[in-house]
């Protein structure tokens, strides 16, 4: 069932509350997109914080504060609640009510074979993990599925979420009628994985062990600075965009590229032959740069919580309109009867 002709294509994408903030690569493989596809789409952005619990440890106050904090984040970053709607999960449980239909659709094996369970299950053994944990990802596609939305902006780390998204909503389509949109993911190859500074094999991630790679928005600029100049590298000396034998200086490249908006190619040249100290020396001012005035704003909307729970208020309730519509559908489609009203 598509949406009424003339609209503009719909963007969904979502952040987990569960760290004291937001990291680069979560601001330069997803949020930096969101902020630009607000312009041009009708954007939903939310707090996703039923996810947040599928690790299975979590404390209510700090999962409330980082909720809050995660959304001054959005807003501090450029998300515009008059151009987007931006809402916390938990406020719409529509996502949860569509949640339950696409888990009873989709197989114990094609659920067994997401990566980010899987490493999960690798490092900390399948008796220790949650079933929110392992069926999360159906939740995640409730989320995209429920606005219908057309594309979504994630980092690489997604995409087979999102290719089982497409594969839920093609089946629910094929057996119920047409009433799911299947969406495309929106990735940006060159930023789509920012990798960990200590550790250039792997991502930045908010749930590595050491925070020792990882630069969260939220930082001091002492912090900042001591994390960009130990970045591992290499043990050649040209600053060269080569993500196959130099991860980590391609990474630092990729970062530079983005705060400064100068082209990779523009910054080799005005780096060769200096080494990477003075490379990291001006990455770690222009990371500071950006973060600084990133990190004033955030702590101005959590000062004014007022403000932000109002903002967060009118944007469930502008989703919930939406989701409500595609849950009736998707409600009647499945053979539920409709309630009186
Ligand atoms: N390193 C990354 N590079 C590019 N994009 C990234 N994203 C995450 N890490 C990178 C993208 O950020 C968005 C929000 O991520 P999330 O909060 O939903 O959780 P995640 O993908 O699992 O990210 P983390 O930081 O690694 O969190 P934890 O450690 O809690 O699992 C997503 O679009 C993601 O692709």
């Amino acid at each position: 069932m598509s949406r009424m002709a003339g609209d503009r294509p719909r963007v969904l994408s979502g952040i987990q509350p569960t760290a004291d903030s937001f990291h680069l690569g979560n601001y330069i493989g997803a949020v930096r997109q969101w902020v630009a596809l607000q312009e041009t789409h009708d954007a939903f952005y939310c707090v996703v914080d039923l996810h947040a619990l599928t690790n299975g440890e979590w404390d209510p106050a700090e999962l409330r504060q980082r909720s809050r904090v995660a959304a001054a984040q959005l807003l501090a970053a450029g998300v515009d609640p008059h151009r987007c709607t931006l809402f916390v999960q938990s406020h719409v449980p529509e996502h949860t009510q569509l949640s339950w239909v696409l888990t009873c659709l989709t197989g114990m094996g094609e659920a067994s074979r997401m990566t980010q369970y899987k490493d999960r299950v690798a490092r900390y053994g399948a008796e220790r993990i949650g079933v929110g944990m392992f069926t999360y990802p159906i939740l995640q596609a409730a989320d995209i599925l429920i606005y219908r939305a057309d594309q979504v902006p994630v980092g690489e780390d997604q995409r087979q979420h999102i290719e089982l998204t497409r594969d839920l909503a093609q089946r629910f389509n094929h057996r119920f009628g047409d009433v799911l949109v299947v969406p495309e993911p929106y990735i940006l190859k060159a930023t789509g994985k920012i990798l960990d500074l200590q550790d250039p094999t792997a991502k930045m991630s908010k749930s590595s062990e050491s925070q020792a790679g990882v630069v969260d928005l939220l930082d001091e600029p002492a912090a900042i600075t001591k994390k960009v100049k130990r970045a591992v590298t290499d043990t050649d000396t040209a600053v060269r965009y080569d993500p196959e034998t130099k991860p980590g200086v391609s990474n630092l490249l990729t970062i530079f590229s983005v705060l400064t908006d100068r082209p990779v190619a523009e910054l080799e040249a005005a780096y060769d032959g200096m080494g990477y100290g003075a490379l990291k020396t001006d990455l770690a001012e222009a990371v500071v740069g950006f973060t600084s005035p990133l990190r004033e704003r955030t702590l101005g909307w959590l000062d004014d919580s007022g403000r932000l729970d109002d903002v967060l208020a009118a944007g469930a309730a502008h989703a919930r309109k939406v989701a409500a519509e595609t849950l009736t559908h998707v409600y009647d489609a499945v053979g539920f009867i409709q309630p009186r009203e």
